[in-house]
């Protein structure tokens, strides 16, 4: 279980090893280029490293599992051996297994442990969970999404889940939940679900939030390409942060470090760095 820093939230820096991620898809696709990047992200103040291998950007297709571990695991095994928490972004039973074999402590779904031998291997292994809700699949998620109350039925689903799971063994300080941020759905349910994120912090469980780069931050500023939102991103997660989220999953390490320290301050509490 990975034990979150009290005090200010923690900063889990985004290394995607793949050739199409939304924003840094290619950059890191070679190992070294991707133990770089995560060493690099450990020197600007990561708490923790999320390594993924497959995008779940709007469209993009599955990978199979022999490519997603070929991906994901040199990287997990050099970052960890350097004493960096790993967390492993996949929904894939094998490549977690393998992933905390090499060092991982983190599981991080976007399909909220939907499998069920994922479900139990992460409670035989004891690592802490992030179960994250998504409205249908990455390669339609984005054509027509639909709520009543996207707060209340988010929430709903994440601490339904969350008891599942704990069912299957995981125990409750290990689970970690997360709205999903543009994982089916439209601008103003992002913005509605961050609006009101007491309302899931409420429900008892760490709350993770992805806002990085993420496309409604570019419709929000008019058009700006994914490398240019950052200031967009900073605005979303201090505000995310001044609602209880306690993860921040972030491209940008260093700055949202900062941004995440001085917002600390002025919420209250010691200056922890
Ligand atoms: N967002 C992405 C991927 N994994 N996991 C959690 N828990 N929460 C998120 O919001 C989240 C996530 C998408 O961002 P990114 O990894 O940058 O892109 P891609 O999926 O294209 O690799």
């Amino acid at each position: 279980m990975f034990e979150l820093p009290l005090g200010r939230p923690a900063i889990m820096g985004v290394l995607n090893v793949t050739p199409d991620s939304f924003s840094d898809g290619g950059e890191f696709l070679a190992p070294e280029a991707a133990i770089a990047h995560g060493l690099q992200m450990q020197e600007h103040g990561a708490d923790i490293v999320d390594i993924g291998g497959e995008s779940t950007r709007p469209g993009a297709s599955p990978v199979t599992e022999e490519d997603e571990l070929s991906r994901v695991l040199p990287v997990v095994e050099a970052l960890a051996a350097k004493g960096v928490a790993v967390s492993v972004d996949t929904s894939k039973a094998g490549v977690a297994r393998r992933a905390l074999d090499s060092g991982a402590v983190i599981v991080n779904d976007v399909k909220a442990l939907s499998d069920l031998e994922l479900r139990s291997l992460c409670a035989d292994r004891g690592c802490s969970v992030c179960l994250m809700h998504m409205q249908g699949e990455p390669r339609t998620m984005q054509l027509d999404p639909q709520y009543e109350d996207v707060v209340v039925e988010v929430r709903e689903f994440l601490v339904a889940r969350a008891m599942e799971v704990e069912e299957a063994g995981v125990r409750h300080e290990s689970i970690w939940v997360d709205p999903g941020i543009g994982f089916g759905k439209t601008l103003e349910h992002n913005l509605a679900l961050l609006r009101h994120l007491d309302r899931l912090a409420e429900a008892g469980y760490p709350v993770l939030i992805g806002v990085s780069r993420k496309s409604f931050l570019g419709k929000l500023l008019g058009d700006v390409p994914a490398a240019d939102r950052l200031e967009g991103t900073l605005a979303a997660q201090v505000l995310a942060q001044s609602k209880g989220a306690r993860i921040l999953r972030s491209h940008d390490v260093r700055e949202a470090k900062r941004a995440a320290i001085v917002a600390q301050a002025i919420l209250g509490g010691p200056t922890v760095h």
